[in-house]
């Protein structure tokens, strides 16, 4: 793992072991955390669920997985600030300079949420907002504040949105939410908490910083000084993406035909089309589609082998989605200060010969 941050413990997969499985297994799984991992005893776990529903519900584990029917949904888990370092090269920007492997892919099990809040009488009012607090703490300006996010309603009534208590087979891992954590398929990591203690049904988006400063997309003209101020949009779905994952940036590949290999992952639209070019984007070839899961939440890998003569080169991918659109081209499209949504046109500079 490529290590980010100790504490808290932050960890990317280096790109190579990233394509290397389908479906990341857990010690490969990136892992961001924003505080200390709390300790939880699963004998002793409740969930509480409140706010604006009809009976407010609190539930073991045991209580979870007998009364509501098993969901698995294979999904990509990724944090907003995936391939951030690309934005460093534009204009340095906050947080930690994540590469392509802040990203992994997933087959998680639990309970759809909406079930669960069919149970507790949720109020099916529009626009209402499904709030998460979990049990770890964060520091915010020398504060201390629980982890705390929400999603619309509307999205948590969807039925791959999931209390997950399994990943790829296995309990969860501390490190990745035991007993229990929510994951919201299409959306940013962020909005998926782990070691969830309590969900409120509630009129407004979660009112803490995690919610309301942090994962923002702001304009390209805002600053740390004008944040506070600036008009900006919350972070929920995911964009277009793709990376090239083999050869490694920096490598040297003999010449002749290569194999270039990457991910690409459209929840949104769907994942139509890869394209990989070996002279910075004036000649395109179109690579094949080498895995893809029946789940529109999964990402897809690719694949192409290119003639590369030798010298120093610039391979650079691109994905199309099934309602034609692309990545943007340069990364100067999409820069903003806290460098979320990197997805532009993934470069990779090797050597060849
Ligand atoms: N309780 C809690 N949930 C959390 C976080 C956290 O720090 N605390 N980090 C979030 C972020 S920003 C991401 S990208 C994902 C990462 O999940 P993973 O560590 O299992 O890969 O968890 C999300 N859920
Ligand atoms: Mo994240």
């Amino acid at each position: 793992m490529i290590i980010q941050s100790t504490s808290p413990l932050n960890a990317e997969t280096p790109a190579v072991t990233l394509r290397s499985a389908f479906i990341t297994p857990q010690a490969e799984f990136y892992i961001r955390n924003h505080g200390a991992v709390p300790k939880i005893e699963a004998g002793g776990y409740r969930l509480k669920i409140g706010g604006r529903v009809a009976t407010e519900l609190e539930l073991t584990l045991d209580e979870l997985h007998t009364r509501f029917p098993e969901r698995r949904v294979v999904a990509v888990m990724q944090c907003a600030g995936n391939r951030r370092a690309d934005m460093n090269q534009v204009k340095s920007v906050e947080g930690d300079p994540w590469g392509p492997g802040a990203i992994g892919n997933a087959e998680w099990t639990g309970v759809s949420l909406a079930a669960v809040l069919k149970a507790a009488g949720v109020a099916s009012a529009a626009g209402l907002h499904v709030a998460f607090t979990s049990h770890d703490e964060f520091v915010f300006r020398g504060e201390k504040f629980l982890y705390e996010v929400s999603i619309p309603l509307e999205k948590a009534l969807t039925r791959d949105v999931l209390l997950a208590t399994g990943m790829n087979g296995e309990p969860l891992t501390p490190a990745h939410g035991f007993p229990l954590r929510v994951v919201v398929p299409g959306y940013a990591g962020a909005r998926s908490p782990k070691w969830l203690a309590s969900i409120s049904v509630q009129d407004c988006e979660e009112d803490g910083p995690m919610q309301t400063v942090e994962y923002r997309l702001f304009p390209p003209g805002t600053r740390k000084e004008t944040a506070a101020t600036d008009p900006n949009i919350v972070i929920n779905e995911m964009p277009l993406n793709s990376a090239i994952c083999v050869p490694a940036a920096g490598a040297n590949v003999g010449a002749g035909g290569a194999r270039i290999e990457g991910y690409a992952v459209g929840t949104r639209n769907g994942v139509g089309r890869v394209e990989v070019s070996c002279d910075g984007g004036a000649n395109w070839h179109e690579a094949e589609i080498a895995a893809r899961a029946d789940s529109r939440w999964s990402w897809t890998f690719w694949s192409v082998i290119l003639d590369l003569p030798p010298g120093d080169r610039e391979l650079v991918a691109r994905s199309f989605d099934d309602a034609g659109a692309c990545q943007p081209e340069d990364c100067r499209e999409v820069w903003n200060f806290k460098g979320y949504l990197a997805n532009a046109w993934h470069r990779v500079a090797v050597r060849v010969g």
